[in-house]
């Protein structure tokens, strides 16, 4: 019997540890598709590096799938990276196991070709994981070349030999890991779960395309229904984060799911990433009725100057609307800023500033300039302009920050705002764990 394990590399804990989805999707995929295959999971958020490499050794892989979902923190103000960890981490863990190692994850997939090199990796897989990832496995069994299969990437590989993804599957599956919901419902007061991947949006500075792609796919409903159903039966999970890119992507969709889980009766609450439009007082009526409590508005700005500039697909007067709507069904909501981001100006700035007093009682979330990711509009543009040299290393991360954003003033304008702005260097660990402490579920950014 073949023996895989799979490991989870994130230890970041902000703004809370986040249960690593990948690894419960990839297995529960891989063991109906292959019931054969052994697999263990192993997350560096559950294990010290003595206990891992325990463990790691005590199994004795026949492979070893490593999942990176983050690269960084892309936060322009700390501006950690995780790469140099993740060098020690494969240097350990090649001194464990002779093991072939294959790369993917989120993060991984941004820069799929230059970390398989700097991490040495033998395969590295671009985007969706599951499908690619077993036939993979299947090849490497039968001592079969792995060439022409979608998203794979290996040591040495000609350019040539890369066949990008044009497949996606359609049914992923989804049984969540025991352990893994004891530490996380704990310490992070949520699970999460997929419903839709894959986002159409051309928002200049997103890396989500190069990601999850921009073709959206549902997951099947009854799908969804029975993983929430077993983490309320089995682990008495009664609150999740919806992990999708953007989740009022699919009216009809999401209508039925919210349908769907009404049906079921389960008591489970839930927040999601939303685009501030395209949401109507009925639709936010229903998904309350489904459990929606928490809406995070990835709005970005409150300048018609600057969400133009940002490409994206809403103006002031939606964000308005919608957030409105939101606030009259007493449905917690917070706004995502870039501030300073490509277009900003003294005036947008203004306007934003000047506009945030108009939304509903919010929590603001701003955060400075621009990541540059590779394959946005926001490299295209500012290679053309000279601000970016062609040949830059974007792995380390490199920021666009207008030269109109000036920190001081900003944080003097929000100093007494009538709204609640939370910084990216706030420190809020503490008030969150003493909420939690005290049984409070969800993000909790409603409390600061
Ligand atoms: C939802 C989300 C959040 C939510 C999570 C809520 C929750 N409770 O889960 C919140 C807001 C908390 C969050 C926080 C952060 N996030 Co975030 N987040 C996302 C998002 C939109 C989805 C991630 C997800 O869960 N996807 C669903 C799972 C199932 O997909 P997946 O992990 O990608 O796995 C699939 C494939 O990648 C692949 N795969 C994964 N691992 C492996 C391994 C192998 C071997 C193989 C073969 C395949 C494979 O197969 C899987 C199934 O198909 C992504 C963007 C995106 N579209 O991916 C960003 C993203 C992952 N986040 C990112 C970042 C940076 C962060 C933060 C560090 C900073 C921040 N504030 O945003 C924190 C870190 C949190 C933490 N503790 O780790 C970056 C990571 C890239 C980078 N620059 O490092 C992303 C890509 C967004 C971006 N900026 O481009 N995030």
């Amino acid at each position: 019997m073949p023996q895989l394990v799979i490991i989870s590399a994130n230890r970041h804990c902000s703004p809370y540890p986040v249960y690593p989805l990948a690894l419960s999707y990839l297995k529960s995929y891989l063991q109906q598709a292959w019931p054969a295959l052994q697999i263990s999971l192993l997350d560096l958020n559950l294990a010290d590096d003595s206990q891992w490499q325990q463990q790691l050794a005590g199994v004795n892989p026949d492979y070893v799938a490593l999942s990176l979902r983050n690269i960084d923190d892309t936060d322009s103000q700390s501006q950690r990276e995780f790469i140099s960890g993740y060098r020690t981490l494969v240097a350990t863990l090649r001194s464990v196991t002779k093991a072939p190692l294959i790369l993917g994850g989120a993060g991984y997939s941004l820069f799929a070709k230059t970390l398989l090199e700097q991490l040495d990796g033998d395969y590295g897989i671009v985007g969706e994981g599951e499908l690619t990832l077993l036939q993979l496995l299947q090849r490497l069994e039968q001592q079969r070349p792995v060439n022409g299969i979608e998203g794979l990437l290996w040591h040495n590989q000609a350019a040539a030999d890369f066949v990008p993804r044009k497949t996606f599957i359609d049914d992923p599956q989804l049984q969540f890991d025991a352990d893994l919901v004891a530490h996380y419902w704990h310490h992070s007061g949520m699970l999460n779960i997929q419903t839709k991947r894959g986002c159409p949006h051309r928002c200049i500075y997103c890396s989500y395309p190069s990601i999850d792609g921009t073709t959206v796919r549902q997951l099947p409903i009854p799908q969804i229904v029975e993983s929430l159903k077993q983490a309320w039966d089995q682990h008495g999970i009664d609150y999740v984060f919806f992990t999708d890119s953007v989740f009022n992507l699919t009216p009809d969709f999401n209508e039925a799911l919210a349908k769907a889980l009404i049906k079921t009766g389960l008591p489970t609450k839930w927040g999601a990433y939303f685009a501030p439009h395209r949401l109507s007082s009925r639709q936010l009526a229903l998904y309350q009725q489904a459990g929606l409590t928490h809406l995070e508005f990835g709005t970005e700005a409150l300048s018609d100057i600057t969400l133009a500039s940002y490409q994206k697909p809403f103006r002031l007067k939606q964000v308005l609307r919608t957030a409105q709507c939101a606030a009259e069904l007493g449905l917690h909501q917070a706004h995502f800023l870039i501030v300073g981001g490509w277009g900003e100006n003294q005036e947008s700035l203004k306007q934003t500033l000047e506009n945030a007093s108009l939304l509903p009682p919010t929590v603001l979330f701003p955060y400075f300039g621009m990541r540059i990711y590779p394959d946005t509009g926001l490299a295209m543009q500012m290679t053309q302009r000279h601000l970016l040299a062609a040949e830059t290393d974007l792995l380390t991360p490199q920021y666009y920050l207008s030269p109109a954003f000036n920190h001081a003033q900003f944080q003097q304008a929000i100093e007494g705002h009538q709204q609640r702005w939370i910084l990216p260097d706030d420190d809020l660990s503490v008030g969150i764990a003493q909420l939690r402490a005290l049984g409070k579920r969800g993000p909790l950014w409603e409390y600061l």
